[in-house]
């Protein structure tokens, strides 16, 4: 078993992976920059190294600093958590080189479904659906790629390989724009991923964001744990996540369980992974993989009863997935809604100090957040400050509770987006389930 973690993270997840370790008996370091030397799990962690100045460029994306915080205390792995270096194969690269333990996929593994282009076909490779397209980057024959966006028919969407998460795309309505945003996209994807390499989509008009979780130990096993949809988002900000996805066609959805796990054993997955889709008229098209821990990872430990981040650590530890697929049992309706420290009407970050934290609680809640009376929320990081996840047996029960949560819950000094929140709750759509990835955005007047 690992003997002492590294977590190289803050917030919310870092007190979330803190506790799975002292669970298991690991010991810890928490990492933290120069303000966040108050931060919950670094009081609760074994050892603490401040690792740098607040910019997260500085501390957090630092990795030689985060190597030498490895070094200087013994540790034998490091955790990544999400964010920050969780995707970023050269570190996980110079983690493995240094001698320690990283707590994910091998860099192989991570390069692979970084670029958009090579994880798209090795998912095809391996039966998963994917959205027709391109099948590979386009190249400089501009005939080639109107022919190609003629086949597949308008609208279409431009993608850069090493984009994701919404960042370097381009939606085409019409043959006349098609080069002229080939050509644009190209080049924004050259200056802010620095390959220029582009690939080509049918454009899905009113899709739901649903994902696969998966889990496997790098030594043949693999495992899913259900979908969980994500389509209550706004600019690519996930704000409500619910597992499993409502209303999906079942055959189908059994069909691409069975897709995602084969596809982990023909890559040599290890970890903790998350299969994106875009699910229309009961179809589902692969998107991207996260190769990390995902934030809204506790509505799949709630329907599964499974503690993901003790799976990684056990991963991690070289121990072969005991859990089989038959001992999964899916049970009742989670809901997370995520709370943000960040004004109601321009969504800006609103950090500050936190007069006052009650947490609410009863049965079926469940609260990740490491915020205190008397904290002070810096302003150099992403505004999540915690989240609230709520079980039920169905998923109606799972909103009462959620809805009972939100009004318990108290947070004084700063503002947040509780009362959002509190109004996608009482939303008559949000109850019937089913909506799109546009319906947030439409709902705000955009
Ligand atoms: C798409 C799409 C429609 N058609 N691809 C945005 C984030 C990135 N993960 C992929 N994204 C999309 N890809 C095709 N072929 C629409 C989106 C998209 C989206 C996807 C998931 C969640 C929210 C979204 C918001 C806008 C656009």
């Amino acid at each position: 078993m690992l003997d002492k973690v590294v977590i190289a993270n803050r917030g919310e997840i870092a007190l979330r992976i803190m506790r799975a370790c002292k669970e298991l008996g690991i010991r810890t370091v928490a990492v933290h920059s120069q303000v966040d030397a108050d931060l919950m799990h670094a009081r609760l962690a074994d050892e603490t190294v401040c690792i740098g100045p607040n910019a997260s460029k500085d501390s957090y994306l630092n990795i030689p600093s985060i190597i030498s915080a490895a070094e200087v205390t013994d540790a034998t792995a490091i955790h990544p958590g999400y964010g920050f270096l969780a995707e970023n194969a050269d570190f996980a690269e110079r983690v493995e080189k240094s001698g320690f333990t990283f707590v994910g996929p091998t860099a192989d593994v991570i390069r692979l479904m970084g670029d958009k282009v090579s994880a798209i076909a090795a998912m095809k490779k391996a039966g998963v659906p994917t959205v027709p397209g391109s099948d590979g980057p386009l190249d400089e024959d501009d005939n080639r790629t109107l022919t190609i966006a003629k086949k597949i028919g308008y609208p279409v969407i431009i993608k850069a390989a090493a984009g994701g998460g919404g960042r370097g795309m381009r939606v085409v309505h019409t043959e006349a724009s098609l080069l002229k945003s080939k050509h644009i996209t190209q080049t924004e994807a050259k200056g802010a991923f620095g390959d220029d390499t582009v690939y080509l989509e049918k454009f899905l008009e009113n899709p739901r964001h649903v994902e696969v979780q998966v889990l496997a130990d790098g030594q043949g096993n693999a495992i899913h744990l259900g979908d969980r949809d994500c389509s209550m988002q706004r600019r690519h900000q996930k704000v409500v996540e619910e597992a499993p996805a409502p209303d999906i066609d079942e055959e189908a959805r059994q069909a691409v369980f069975a897709s995602c796990v084969k596809a982990c054993i023909d890559i040599g997955y290890r970890g903790a992974g998350t299969f994106e889709f875009l699910y229309e008229d009961g179809n589902y098209y692969f998107i991207e993989m996260n190769t990390r821990l995902q934030v809204e990872h506790p509505v799949s430990e709630f329907i599964t009863g499974i503690d993901l981040v003790k799976q990684q650590l056990l991963i991690a530890g070289g121990n072969p997935l005991r859990i089989k697929q038959s001992d999964i049992q899916f049970r009742g309706h989670s809901i997370e809604c995520r709370i943000n420290a960040e004004d109601a009407k321009t969504f800006l970050p609103s950090p500050g100090k936190i007069d006052l934290f009650h947490a609410p609680g009863g049965p079926g809640i469940r609260v990740d957040s490491h915020i205190y009376s008397g904290y002070t929320i810096p302003p150099y990081y992403d505004s999540l400050i915690g989240k609230l996840i709520s079980f039920g047996e169905d998923r109606p029960t799972a909103i009462a509770r959620m809805r009972n949560a939100l009004d318990e819950i108290v947070i004084e000094g700063i503002r947040t987006n509780i009362n959002l929140q509190k109004e996608i709750m009482a939303d008559t759509n949000f109850q019937k389930g089913g909506f799109n990835i546009h319906y947030l955005e439409k709902k705000l007047g955009r």
